[in-house]
């Protein structure tokens, strides 16, 4: 069904490059109208070109390094006044990190990592609720990832501030519980993008050798299809969002596009949450 975003505003975060360039192209073929950011301006206006030449939808473009709170302000109030309203924001922009043992780490480059991927995705939530909560109205969809919910030697910062995408999602949802407002988040799989790229330069004596090998097959199967994130996000700004609000969905290997026949079992349950494991759920009988 296109035109599926036909009355729809999107904010996307990190579009000039990777999943999100994919998922500004698909939004935008289904006529949401977009405001685009990441931090350069030229692989911007290139991606501003290929909208406007392959969809009629409006497209508007800003250099902003998001984890600069008034240049993101800035990103929210123009695109306020251009489209009149922002239904949806996906927090895709991100950054790798420092690779490697946690005592090689500068702590300069760990800050970094934080402030780019936590804290940018905080100051971008923090600049459309007031809009969002006007319209009553919104739809986040954050970006984790699998390393937020499995230990990820090696990708300590990275890891850490994934991990804290999906407690802010679950923390959200509840805060705007009954406000029209969703907060979702997405594990898109492993998309071999700049990213993975950026992974594989950082070389086998950063990562140890099991994950090296993990990266080779990777590389030479080609990754998960970018199309899997894309879809979700997708399904997230368009879909009933309720069953699934404060949740973290994988692209790859949740039901996803089938979950409303569990939306009882869903509501009624922490399935996709972060939670302890307790020894009940291995099946011990500890007094
Ligand atoms: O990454 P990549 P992906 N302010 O490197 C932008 C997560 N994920 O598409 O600023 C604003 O190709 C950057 O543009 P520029 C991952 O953590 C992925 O693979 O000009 N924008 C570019 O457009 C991330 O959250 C995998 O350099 C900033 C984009 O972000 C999301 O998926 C697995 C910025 C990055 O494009 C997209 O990743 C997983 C800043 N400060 C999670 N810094 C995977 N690929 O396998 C960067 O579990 N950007």
């Amino acid at each position: 069904m296109p035109g599926m975003l036909k009355n729809r505003v999107a904010i996307i975060t990190g579009a000039s490059r990777g999943i999100g360039l994919e998922i500004a192209c698909r939004f935008a073929s289904e006529g949401c109208r977009l405001s685009l950011v990441a931090r350069s301006g030229s692989e911007l206006k290139k991606v501003e070109a290929l909208l406007g030449k392959k969809y009629q939808t409006e497209v508007a473009t800003f250099v902003c390094d998001v984890s600069d709170e008034a240049t993101v302000q800035r990103v929210v109030q123009n695109t306020e006044e251009k489209f009149g309203q922002i239904d949806i924001l996906i927090n895709n922009a991100g950054v790798l990190g420092p690779v490697g043992p946690l005592m090689d780490i500068c702590a300069k480059d760990w800050s970094q990592t934080i402030n780019v991927n936590l804290t940018g995705t905080f100051l971008c939530i923090k600049a459309v609720l007031p809009v969002m909560q006007r319209q009553k109205f919104g739809r986040v969809i954050n970006f984790s990832g699998g390393g937020a919910l499995l230990p990820s030697p090696y990708f300590d910062a990275y890891s850490v501030t994934k991990a804290g995408v999906v407690r802010l999602t679950e923390n959200l949802a509840l805060e705007l519980k009954g406000t029209g407002i969703t907060v979702i988040a997405i594990a898109p799989g492993g998309v071999n993008t700049q990213m993975f790229d950026d992974m594989m330069a950082a070389g086998k004596e950063k990562v140890g050798e099991a994950v090296w090998n993990a990266f080779v097959a990777r590389k030479e199967k080609g990754g998960d299809p970018i199309e899997q994130p894309v879809e979700l996000a997708l399904f997230l700004a368009t879909g009933p969002t309720d069953m699934l609000n404060g949740r973290v969905i994988s692209a790859k290997w949740d039901p996803w596009k089938n979950l409303e026949q569990h939306i009882k079992e869903l509501t009624e349950s922490d399935v996709y949450m972060m939670r302890r494991i307790m020894p009940k759920d291995r099946g011990f009988n500890w007094q």
